[in-house]
């Protein structure tokens, strides 16, 4: 059994898919991660930087329990536990790494900050903040992300190897969310066409509803515990 510590969020949803697909037996426990559950003491233990997704499996690798953090260190984990989702010839299990550290390490973070400043800075409680450099700055960098990515589907029906990988399971969440990034999808149709077929899956459709981001007021509580002093404290 393993226990998902999650959140409505791109980088919580990655990990429904793989559980979903692979039809491990899992629990959610949600982290409130607006009302700053996630700064808790037991959570930290599991998840030292203070983010959704974490995992706890109870029959890891020596069949004692394990817990990890990082979404993109969780796909890789259960590709490893199932032997599913990430090829093991040498070159398409490259290419699929590569795609999803591609997603770790560009896509989810400057996706990231198109949201902060299209959608959250905008919304500080008080002191409303719109910074129209940076809304260009990150809604450009978003718009060259899915102009790599679309002639990267150009070449074929997944983003990897020639099938459905992990690296698909990790961009996907992102582009679910591309209104918010400033982003329409008519304008990349290799990614539209992909998006459309992910999103037709039944591991993925399954629960996408429940799973939606969206975007409340913040009051002075949950600013703090997102972007203020509550998430800048030491620890
Ligand atoms: N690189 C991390 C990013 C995780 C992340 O940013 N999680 C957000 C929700 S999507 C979170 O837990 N935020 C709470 C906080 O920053 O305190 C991963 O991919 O797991």
């Amino acid at each position: 059994m393993i226990d998902l510590y999650s959140e409505t969020t791109p980088n919580g949803q990655k990990i429904h898919i793989m559980l979903e697909e692979t039809g491990l037996d899992y629990k959610i426990i949600w982290v409130d991660i607006d009302r700053g559950e996630q700064f808790e003491p037991a959570f930290l233990k599991i998840s030292p930087n203070n983010k959704i997704p974490a995992i706890v499996d109870r029959d890891g690798p020596d069949g004692k329990e394990i817990a990890v953090f990082e979404s993109g260190a969780i796909l890789l984990y259960l590709a490893e536990k199932t032997g599913r989702f990430l090829p093991k010839e040498p070159r398409a299990r490259i290419e699929t790494l590569q795609w999803l550290f591609w997603q770790m390490g560009g896509f989810g973070p400057m996706l990231g900050q198109a949201h902060h400043f299209n959608a959250y800075a905008p919304m500080r409680p008080n002191d409303p903040v719109v910074l129209p450099y940076a809304q260009e700055r990150y809604t450009n960098e978003a718009a060259r992300l899915y102009g790599v990515l679309d002639r990267k589907l150009g070449e074929g029906a997944y983003v990897a190897a020639g099938e459905y990988t992990i690296a698909d399971m990790a961009i996907f969440p992102w582009c679910r969310l591309h209104e918010r990034q400033g982003q329409n999808l008519d304008d990349f149709p290799n990614v539209k066409r992909w998006f459309d077929q992910i999103a037709a899956r039944p591991a993925v459709a399954k629960d996408m509803d429940k799973l939606e981001d969206v975007v409340e007021d913040f009051d002075e509580k949950t600013w703090s515990a997102s972007f203020g002093a509550e998430q800048y404290k030491r620890r």
